[in-house]
């Protein structure tokens, strides 16, 4: 990689580090003018930003607060990202309902997915954070037939399982397929609570949609 490169992305994880949302945006910017792949700026910048947010909260080098402005500014240079990591132009190849569980606020891994579906011509419905079974057996109720659920805490994770079953009782788990994703979430988790499959990123995401709705 050239020098430059390995620059802007050293800057870009300072950035998430030091929660500059407009270097962060400057900085993907800049990549992107250098003819710099969207893909490369994800996953070695912000990304890996992230994670050292992660490595400095666990550590107790940084508290919440900070974890938030690092938060911030990786949402504003994905923004910035998004129409570079999507494929315009595909026609709907089916609907997912998108959610994060209840009791976690955590969204940024939930949205990364939400566009590489929605690049990859699905219909997207975002039911945000923080949601009630409820909501997602709604959305089966309303022509989802995929519902993707994400997970950051080991105490929320166990919602998924509530959901689930919450969706067998409305008499709906025949007629959706659930996936589940997230960084506590494993594919045994998935088997255990009785989900159709597990994505450990965005792009095996896209992937497992396709299986799951071909299957
Ligand atoms: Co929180 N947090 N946080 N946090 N936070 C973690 C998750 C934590 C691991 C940090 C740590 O201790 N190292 C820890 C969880 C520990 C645990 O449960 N084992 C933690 C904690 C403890 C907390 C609080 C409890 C802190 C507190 O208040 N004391 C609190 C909880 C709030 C709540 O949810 N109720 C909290 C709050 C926050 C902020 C609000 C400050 C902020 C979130 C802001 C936001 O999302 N808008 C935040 C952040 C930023 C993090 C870290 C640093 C980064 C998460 C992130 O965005 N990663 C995180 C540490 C870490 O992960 N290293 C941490 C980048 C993102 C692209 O990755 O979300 O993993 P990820 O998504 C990936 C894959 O997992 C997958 O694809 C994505 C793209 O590749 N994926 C899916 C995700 N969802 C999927 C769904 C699918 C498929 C794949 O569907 C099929």
């Amino acid at each position: 990689m050239e020098w430059n490169a390995m620059a802007i992305l050293e800057e870009l994880r300072e950035a998430m580090v030091d929660g500059q949302a407009k270097q962060a945006v400057a900085k993907v910017s800049e990549g992107l003018a250098e003819g710099m792949d969207a893909g490369t700026l994800l996953r070695d910048g912000l990304i890996a930003g992230m994670a050292e947010v992660g490595q400095l909260y666990e550590n107790g080098d940084i508290f919440v607060p900070e974890m938030l402005v690092g938060a911030r500014a990786m949402s504003a240079a994905l923004e910035v990202l998004k129409p570079h990591l999507v494929e315009e132009g595909v026609e709907s190849s089916g609907k997912v309902a998108i959610g994060t569980t209840q009791g976690d606020l955590h969204d940024i891994g939930k949205n990364l997915v939400a566009m590489m579906l929605e690049g990859s011509g699905f219909e997207i419905v975002d039911l945000g954070v923080d949601v009630p079974a409820d909501k997602f057996i709604e959305a089966i109720r309303e022509g989802a037939s995929v519902v993707a659920m994400s997970a950051l805490l080991t105490t929320t994770m166990t919602n998924m399982q509530t959901a689930i079953e919450a969706i067998k009782e409305a008499g709906l788990r025949e007629q959706v397929r659930i996936i589940i994703g997230g960084a506590p979430i494993t594919k045994a988790y998935a088997d255990e609570i009785g989900a159709d499959g597990y994505a450990e990123d965005a792009s095996s995401a896209v992937r497992l949609v396709k299986e799951v709705l071909a299957a």
